[in-house]
């Protein structure tokens, strides 16, 4: 598998850590290189074979070494070095919405702050008073973001929980004695933000898999019982592991996905027909019916089985009930995929991989997004002699920057959201050129000003009939799934992007990101190998 994402995600630690130590420069080339890999399309190991690692934006002579030493060992001694230097609780402190490093930084240095509990401490005490750059409205807002982080634990983005869960996951396949493997929680319902990573599995010798779970590189055990288990990784997760009996599993597996809302809901409906459900069976009195399997469950209540993504009581029963549920978009119905970033190094022969690999993932057309006009007339002139995939050629424009077209037009234009104030919607008109629509709305997240920006742009979109793009999670462009759903049942289109060909964990986050929204593949552009 690529291992861009761990790479990229190696470097942004870095970058997180230069900045809490006070560095000038060096965090700003981290960050872009980071930003470079985890969009680039070819595998990482690919481009340091082939010699081209500097030819990849952002990174140097430094980070090529780095990036070398990551992927024959696996880590990276300046990493572990750096985070020497941090306390583990100040690198808490940059995931807090609206603390940045160089923030996390002054809470740390000018008031000694070391961890989210002890900044809300110095919040409450007034500590915060009178430091420059920190009013009222700032202030409060940090506060009501940590009363989120310490109400639910802190939480983060749905891609990072995937790596971690994919890793564990793999790893109780190959070492443990175990039939069924689920990963259950929030993390099944590809919640946009995940607290705490439940696994749910099947085995006849449950202590030999939790031998195996707590020696887990990096593993620390919380709390090791007969039937569950909880350790901390080394990233920091929570990570909860339960052996449950075979008869059991369905019953187990539809608890705890959750949410607590919809399990309420089910178990209320199980009532009203004399059934009782938990965590083990579904009861009617003494008698234990079928529990095996999730349809066992919603069967015992006359439903379908129901998409975990949309089991947040919103409708979901009710739509169950009356035989309504939407076919939710899969990723077999993606037939385009448009937001491929390449290396200016990218050569035919690379360009064939990827083409060639978009074929065998069933693409019927990909859409290349080259960093120049140079990149992008060498890569149009590549593009006509393809059909299957057919190749498109566009860019990724700044909104409200003119689209470049000094040799050709671009096929299409991805609209960059990031740092831009949305328009107001009574002002709406959609920028000239090419077909397009509008991407990365929630920019950075660490510069995102969240929610109601996003519902700006939601609605300026609506008004202009601008599609949007959605990817995988807010940790990159902040489209939650009840403003997209908000979007598409005012018609909005989307189009579905996992920004990089070959990670089919993007690809699956991006759609489940949609489906949480109760997208369907009418809605979705792409899905019809557009345009
Ligand atoms: P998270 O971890 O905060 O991202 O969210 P979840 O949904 O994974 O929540 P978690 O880990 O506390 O519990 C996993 C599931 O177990 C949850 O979605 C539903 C079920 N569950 C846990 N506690 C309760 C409860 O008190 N009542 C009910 N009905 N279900 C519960
Ligand atoms: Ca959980
Ligand atoms: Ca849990």
């Amino acid at each position: 598998m690529s291992e861009n994402l761990e790479v990229a995600r190696a470097l942004r630690e870095i970058a997180d850590l230069l900045d809490l130590l006070g560095e000038r420069f060096k965090p700003a080339a981290y960050q872009r290189a980071s930003r470079s890999i985890e969009s680039l399309t070819e595998d990482i190991a690919e481009v340091a074979k082939r010699d081209q690692l500097r030819a990849v934006p952002g990174v140097g002579e430094a980070i090529e070494e780095k990036v070398r030493e990551f992927l024959r060992t696996g880590s990276i001694d300046y990493l572990v070095k750096l985070r020497a230097e941090v306390p583990p609780g100040v690198l808490e402190l940059v995931h807090i919405p609206g603390v940045g490093p160089k923030t996390a930084r002054r809470f740390w240095t000018d008031l000694g702050v070391q961890n989210p509990a002890e900044l809300r401490a110095a919040i409450d005490a007034g500590r915060l008073v009178g430091m420059t750059g920190f009013g009222p409205v700032k202030i409060a807002k940090i506060h009501a973001a940590l009363d989120q982080a310490t109400m639910a634990g802190l939480r983060r983005p749905l891609l990072e929980a995937a790596r971690v869960a994919e890793r564990i996951v793999s790893a109780l396949r190959e070492r443990a004695p175990v039939d069924q493997v689920e990963v259950a929680g929030s993390f099944r319902r590809r919640r946009e933000t995940v607290g705490d990573l439940d696994i749910l599995v099947t085995s006849a010798e449950p202590e030999k898999v939790f031998d195996v779970f707590e020696s887990l590189e990096g593993a620390t055990v919380a709390l090791r019982g007969p039937t569950k288990e909880t350790i901390r990784t080394s990233e920091g997760w929570q990570v909860d592991l339960r052996v449950v009996a075979a008869e059991s599993f369905g019953a187990a597996l539809q608890y705890f996905t959750g949410s607590k809302d919809h399990n309420v809901a089910t178990r209320s409906l199980a009532r009203d027909r004399g059934l009782k459900i938990n965590e083990y069976a579904v009861m009617r009195g003494e008698e234990r019916l079928p529990s095996a399997t999730e349809a066992d469950i919603y069967r015992s209540l006359d439903l379908p089985w129901i998409p975990p993504e949309i089991r947040e009581a919103q409708g979901e029963i009710e739509a169950a009930r009356s035989g309504r549920l939407p076919a939710l978009l899969e990723p077999s119905d993606l037939l385009g995929e448009f937001h491929l970033h390449v290396a200016p190094s990218v050569d035919d022969a690379a360009l064939a991989q990827l083409a060639g690999a978009a074929h065998r993932a069933g693409l019927r057309s990909i859409g290349l997004v080259p960093e120049s006009d140079a990149e992008a007339a060498r890569l149009g002139a590549w593009a006509v002699k393809r059909t299957s995939p057919r190749v498109l050629v566009g860019r990724e424009v700044k909104f409200g920057d003119p689209v470049p077209n000094s040799l050709a037009l671009p096929a299409f234009v991805v609209w960059s959201a990031a740092g831009v104030e949305p328009p107001r919607p009574e002002r709406a008109a959609r920028p000239h050129g090419p077909t397009g629509w509008l991407g990365h709305l929630g920019g950075d997240p660490e510069t995102a000003a969240g929610p109601r920006r996003i519902a700006a742009w939601v609605d300026w979109a609506t008004a202009t009939k601008m599609p949007l793009e959605v990817t995988s999670g807010p940790g990159y462009d902040g489209l939650d799934s009840v403003s997209l759903r908000r979007f598409t049942e005012a018609n909005g289109r989307v189009v579905v992007s996992e920004l990089g060909l070959g990670t089919e964990r993007t690809r699956a986050l991006a759609v489940g990101t949609a489906r949480r929204a109760w997208v369907t593949k009418a809605s979705v552009l792409n899905a019809a190998g557009w345009p």
